[in-house]
């Protein structure tokens, strides 16, 4: 499965995922192990290969003829693509989708290949040994698409509650505009035009010229959409937006659906506000991490997860710390679960800042993230950079540049970054929301309440970030499953779900803070050079363990979030 919905009516697609592909280790005493696999899927969950870390090759035959459009939502984590043997494509990251054009293909069969590379190195400033695991393999879904000389590249489509100034008085009414991105791959001029459709009616139609090989992004007016409910928790409202691309003779000849909600996020003061109701986040931070699929959770699971975060009475899931496969937002969508996405980033130093990729791999991923993702109504908040140097002169460069870069690609949604930095932290001037990770009770000793007091009142009189939301990213305690002691130390259940009540209802209780992310949701595989500090060489801060079975905290938190009223302010 690709998505939670059909994406495409006219232009006809083939996934070719969910398929056996076959296998080849290309490296390493592995080199020459071969497998038939279902992709997606990652290599460490083939027979030999859970510790490798080299180059791989996947490759399957597919059907095709003429302007063909691959696209891969995920490889991990940098691919090089070839078609009949010849190089046609690349991309860097395991989180964000990429596509590849093929014009002209001969009537037949044809031979697709795929190199992926999970090593670490000079070229990788982002996969790199981390609290996280990088996992090598196809991880999310590809797809084949017959595409004519134009196509509909994306369609952003932006809902605004305003006033509806074309009936008398105040009233408000939910308005859209769509931005439609369109692409000529032929070498002759296109003439067309595209209709916009919400569900069943039609909302616009406008002209369309592409000179050859020219890609193009046109704009709607705000356009009154009738008869639509709004997107909330409660109610998770979703639509159709078709868009249609046809050509001069007025035939149709490529489509797009989307599926959007009417939601607004707004902030006053420092509150934030869904609709127009200040919101309290219960989230849980959640990596894409399982010990029988690694990153490339099928959609059971990821339902499955959902459905233990509804169970405990969240109402968000921070999406840490890469963008996620677009099948878990589509459940988020339609389960009203409000998302917190971030680009690709985990503690990175100074030095790994200053490294020659950074930049370029960090704005070619919130590029990425956004064009694909923009339309999730789940996705109230972008987030950049966890726990990276927010608190030096360049490190506070790179934060500007990509806070600009954000709001150029949608200033529709608030921004934050998750900071560790104390009292040093130079750049909440540039996002709407402060956010901060913090392990009182955890890493130190300081009593929870009196912690977050300090940062919180620092904050408000000492930065840029007065006034501000205020949201706390991380909190929580390892706990080893299974692991209970009378003596309620460090690692025990007992600690842990001791710790998680203090800390929720000392966030919960202070009235500055917006919510509270509880790091984490289930424990996770990190990368083998942090054996030191992570028993398992799992992160074991899970309130359930890897196969999701409940620890101590999982009722603690449950009971608490459920009556999270009680403890506010
Ligand atoms: C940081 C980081 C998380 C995780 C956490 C921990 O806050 O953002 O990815 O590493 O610490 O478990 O210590």
């Amino acid at each position: 499965m690709v998505r939670g919905f059909e994406t495409h009516k006219i232009r006809k697609c083939e996934e070719l995922s969910s398929a056996l592909w076959d296998f080849q280790a290309l490296a390493g005493t592995e080199k020459g192990k071969e497998y038939q696999v279902i992709v997606p899927s990652c290599w460490e969950n083939y027979p030999g290969m859970e510790a490798y870390r080299g180059k791989a090759m996947y490759s399957r035959a597919f059907e095709a003829e003429g302007n063909i459009r691959l696209e891969f939502k995920g490889v991990s984590h940098t691919a090089t693509i070839l078609v009949d043997g010849k190089t046609v494509g690349s991309h860097y990251n395991a989180y964000t989708a990429f596509e590849v054009i093929l014009r002209n293909l001969p009537a037949g069969m044809h031979t697709l290949e795929v190199i992926v590379d999970n090593s670490f190195g000079e070229e990788s400033a982002l996969h790199i040994p981390n609290d996280y695991q990088s996992y090598g393999g196809i991880s999310r879904a590809v797809v084949k698409e017959k595409i004519e000389d134009a196509y509909v590249k994306w369609v952003h489509f932006t809902p605004v509650w305003k006033t509806n100034k074309q009936k008398d008085g105040t009233d408000k009414a939910w308005f859209g505009k769509a931005e439609i991105c369109l692409c000529n791959v032929s070498n002759e001029d296109f003439e067309g035009s595209i209709e916009v459709k919400l569900e069943d009616n039609k909302i616009v139609t406008l002209p369309v010229t592409l000179q050859k090989n020219e890609t193009k992004v046109i704009e709607t007016e705000e356009i009154l959409c009738s008869n639509v409910e709004m997107w909330c928790p409660q109610t998770p409202n979703l639509y159709y937006l078709t868009t249609i691309l046809r050509n001069k003779e007025n035939v149709p000849m490529d489509d797009c659906i989307e599926r959007v909600g009417f939601r607004e996020i707004r902030i006053e003061g420092k509150d934030l506000l869904l609709n127009g109701k200040k919101i309290f986040i219960k989230g849980l931070c959640r990596h894409e991490d399982h010990p029988q699929f690694g990153c490339a959770l099928p959609l059971e699971a990821m339902q499955y997860d959902l459905m233990l975060a509804k169970d405990l009475g969240a109402n968000s899931i921070r999406a840490v710390h890469y963008p996620n496969d677009e099948l878990f937002l589509d459940l988020c969508d339609e389960q009203g679960i409000l998302v917190w996405e971030e680009n690709h980033a985990r503690g990175l130093s100074e030095q790994d800042m200053r490294n020659p990729f950074f930049e370029e791999q960090c704005e070619t991923c919130i590029t990425e993230m956004i064009t694909a993702h923009y339309n999730h109504p789940s996705i109230y908040i972008w987030g950049i950079l966890n726990e990276c140097a927010s608190h030096t002169e360049y490190g506070e460069q790179c934060y500007k540049k990509q806070y600009d870069l954000i709001k150029s690609l949608d200033d529709s949604r608030p921004r934050s970054s998750a900071s560790c930095q104390f009292k040093t932290d130079r750049c909440f001037g540039y996002p709407e929301v402060v956010s901060y990770n913090i392990y009182p009770q955890w890493y130190h000793d300081t009593p929870v309440k009196e912690y977050l007091e300090d940062l919180y009142n620092w904050v408000q009189t000492d930065t840029e970030g007065n006034g501000k939301p205020f949201l706390i990213t991380e909190i929580g305690a390892g706990a080893i499953y299974g692991y209970r002691h009378p003596s309620q130390v460090k690692w025990t259940e007992e600690y842990q779900a001791e710790t998680l009540s203090k800390q929720i209802k000392a966030v919960a209780g202070h009235d500055g803070c917006s919510g509270i992310y509880i790091w984490q949701f289930c424990d996770g595989r990190v990368s083998d050079s942090w054996f030191h500090t992570r028993p398992r060489t799992m992160n074991n801060k899970g309130i359930v363990d890897e196969y999701r079975r409940r620890k101590l905290s999982y009722d603690v938190v449950k009971e608490i979030f459920s009556g999270i009223e009680t403890y506010k302010k």
